[in-house]
């Protein structure tokens, strides 16, 4: 393949969609020595297909606010690929959402799920509806305008949605009953569901946990461990909770989280109730986390500062796309990390990766780190197939193993001569390998 034509000709064919941009350089980069070895792929032009969502899905979604003021978003659904199984991504509410957005998260989660050992296709979907400091009523009438739509393109064959950014169990309850309401069926069409219908035990908690394993693995790598290490986490939803009671139970410290408004610092640790209360302020749907710090004596609040200037071992981005800049990592670099774990999706930029990567700090992109998630995501979809559900333990077990997997692969597809893991490398060449053989074996389909 030749990288510099490909990328010229997506640049041209994608303008003003930098973020598409930036998530595909940094996958053809780190594949394009492994596609040259393997001429087949050229043959069958599998990375220029793969670049190019098979359906793109855009609409109006209208809805009455509590004034009786009639609103308009534009709702998404990016169906990225389908090769390796229905395509399968989350919902995204927030206001930063544009298709640009949409489509760079559903071609990282191509490669995500193609990780997971799952089969699950690649898929994004969400709006620009902001959810801040808007009523329950607001927020259901939204959903069930957004599903009234939606609905036309999904089901639990072909593309099940799930939560993100701004959709929690709350939206998705929403969604299902307007799914449920519009096609009389009770399926699994989307993931992320309550446990009294349908849901899975673990799936809140699964991108936090799986991140924490995959962790793990990066230690055991060092032969180093997660005992006594202090940890930074950006964000309060439902990923870094996830991580901190997995961090907690592991033996590791939190000293420190943050949101839009700045960071809280809290030398006592963040563990037991201040754990459950990062999860009640994340309902509240308020997206600030000062108020953490008038809650607890020993918390205090950094306005408008970035978590990463505390000092730390790990630090543990679990925000939004492109958080952690060049000039982070070289804070975090200062600061003594020696593992950055990013949990956001491309929560770092590229200037940041390889300013870390030169570093030598052990480094995890999303895609591998955060697909715990989705895997828990592919076992609710199981258990739905299969009409049962497993236990606690069961699901926990299989999240672990599958966290495990993934790490393997990385290693596998990513140690360098010197011994180092390029975990970026090795994520994208053992995502793309999949997907790739199971579109040569299908034919010029798509
Ligand atoms: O980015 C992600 O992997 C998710 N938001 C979860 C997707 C899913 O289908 O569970």
């Amino acid at each position: 393949m030749d990288l510099k034509k490909i990328m010229a000709e997506l640049e041209a064919k994608n303008p003003a969609q930098p973020l598409y941009l930036q998530a595909a350089k940094e996958v053809l980069e780190t594949i394009a020595d492994f596609v040259n070895e393997h001429p087949k792929y050229d043959k069958y032009a599998i990375v220029e297909r793969i670049l190019e969502p098979e359906r793109i899905v855009k609409f109006k979604v209208t809805w009455v606010d509590d004034k009786g003021q009639i609103q308009v978003n534009r709702g998404y659904r990016v169906q990225h690929n389908m090769a390796i199984g229905p395509y399968k991504g989350g919902l995204r509410f927030h206001k930063s959402v544009t298709e640009d957005t949409m489509k760079f998260l559903a071609f990282e989660q191509t490669f995500k799920n193609s990780l997971t050992t799952l089969p699950m296709g690649g898929g994004k979907g969400g709006s620009d509806f902001d959810p801040t400091g808007k009523s329950d009523g607001e927020v259901m009438r939204f959903c069930q305008s957004f599903m009234t739509e939606l609905q036309k393109y999904i089901g639990p064959e072909t593309d099940v949605p799930a939560g993100d950014i701004g959709v929690g169990g709350r939206e998705i309850g929403f969604m299902y009953g307007q799914y449920k309401r519009l096609r009389g069926e009770h399926v699994g069409v989307l993931t992320g569901k309550g446990l009294e219908w349908g849901g899975s035990l673990i799936r809140p908690e699964a991108t936090g946990f799986g991140a924490v394993y995959f962790l793990e693995g990066m230690l055991a790598e060092k032969k180093d461990q997660l005992k006594g290490k202090r940890v930074t986490l950006s964000g309060f939803g439902n990923v870094a909770w996830g991580a901190a009671l997995k961090l907690e139970e592991l033996g590791a410290k939190v000293v420190a989280i943050s949101g839009p408004d700045g960071y809280i610092l809290d030398e006592d640790g963040i563990t037991g109730e201040k754990i459950a209360y990062m999860d009640e302020l994340n309902q509240t749907r308020n997206n600030v986390v000062a108020p953490f710090a008038q809650k607890y004596p020993s918390a205090k609040f950094f306005p408008g500062k970035k978590v990463w200037e505390a000092k730390a071992d790990i630090a543990i981005p679990c925000a939004i796309q492109n958080e952690l800049d060049e000039q982070d990592a070289k804070l975090l670099i200062q600061n003594g990390v020696k593992y950055v774990v990013e949990t956001s999706n491309m929560g770092c930029t590229a200037e940041a990766v390889t300013a870390l990567q030169k570093a030598k700090v052990a480094f995890a992109p999303g895609k591998a780190a955060n697909a715990g998630g989705v895997a828990t995501s592919g076992l609710e979809m199981s258990q739905n197939s299969m009409k049962l559900a497993w236990s606690r333990e069961e699901v926990d077990e299989k999240l672990n193993a599958i966290m495990n997997s993934i790490h393997a692969n990385c290693v596998k597809y990513g140690k360098e001569k010197d011994g180092y893991i390029n975990y970026v490398k090795g994520a994208n060449i053992a995502g793309f390998i999949k997907v790739a053989e199971a579109m040569i074996a299908q034919g010029i389909a798509y």
